[in-house]
């Protein structure tokens, strides 16, 4: 069989998106891709998308939270990209069948002020760069089976990245205590979780901070207007046609999206 290449990785994971197929982990055919080569992948994968039209938006954090962590079985947090393509304005239904399998999940996220850039970037430096702070859902749809996959497939795959919602509510970062807002998680009015914004890394300019500092690796900075989705609170939902998912935040208001 042909060796696996950053290219054909790419082709390989643009091919599943497009024909809403999921398939078997990058890793077994090509054990030798390492963490490194990983972000190669996801980074060629987003310069295909930016010639095909894409602009970038702004950046995602995975697994930044124990209860993703331990549900996916990898233990380390990881970044992507958020393209326009995959926003979703506030309220609009999410089409099920156009996706693979997409899960839901609650997320905080930032609307930058300023441009951040590693290394040595603090949680603090970090929040003086925040202009807003927003409710958010991210709609994630791994390109894998199952979502079964190592850190260096999920990497690869643009961290199961797919949709995403942000309030349209923008409230000021001066004042909001993150660690301890609260979000409560419904699904068609039964509350199934809760967790506070601790859950992700203990504050979610710790993760923000991280990804400014993981980026520098590469070169890269968080641009101003960039958005940054924090990473899951809590578990993620299945979203399914007719189903509603609510999240009722203490500070940043409430969100719901509903899949048809
Ligand atoms: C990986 C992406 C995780 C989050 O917020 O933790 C993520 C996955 O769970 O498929 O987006
Ligand atoms: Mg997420």
């Amino acid at each position: 069989m042909a060796e696996w290449t950053i290219d054909t990785t790419v082709g390989e994971l643009l091919r599943r998106e497009r024909g809403r197929e999921d398939g078997g982990k990058i890793t077994d055919r090509w054990p030798a891709l390492d963490l490194g080569t990983a972000y190669r992948v996801q980074d060629a994968l987003l310069d295909r998308k930016v010639r095909a039209g894409q602009t970038i938006v702004g950046v995602k954090l995975g697994l930044t939270s124990r209860a993703k962590q331990r549900r996916m079985g990898v233990d380390a947090p990881l970044t992507g990209w958020l393209t326009d393509a995959m926003t979703l304005p506030p309220g609009e239904p999410v089409a099920v069948g156009e996706l693979i399998h997409p899960r839901v999940e609650p997320e905080i996220a930032f609307t930058m002020g300023a441009r951040l850039t590693g290394p040595g970037v603090t949680a603090e430096r970090a929040m003086s760069a925040v202009e807003s702070v927003h409710a958010g859902f991210e709609v994630i749809d791994s390109r894998y089976r199952g979502f079964a996959f190592d850190l260096p497939d999920v990497v690869a795959d643009n961290a199961s990245a797919s949709r995403f919602v942000v309030s349209g509510r923008a409230v000021s970062p001066g004042g909001l205590d993150l660690a301890e807002e609260t979000c409560r998680l419904d699904v068609d009015g039964r509350t199934v979780d809760t967790a506070t914004g601790a859950a992700v890394l203990g504050h979610p300019a710790n993760a923000l901070a991280l990804a400014a500092n993981g980026l520098a690796e590469r070169g890269m900075a968080i641009e101003s207007g960039w958005i940054v989705l924090t990473g899951g609170l809590t578990d993620a939902v299945a979203l399914q046609p007719g189903r509603t998912i609510s999240a009722d935040f203490a500070s940043l208001g409430v969100l719901s999206l509903t899949g048809t």
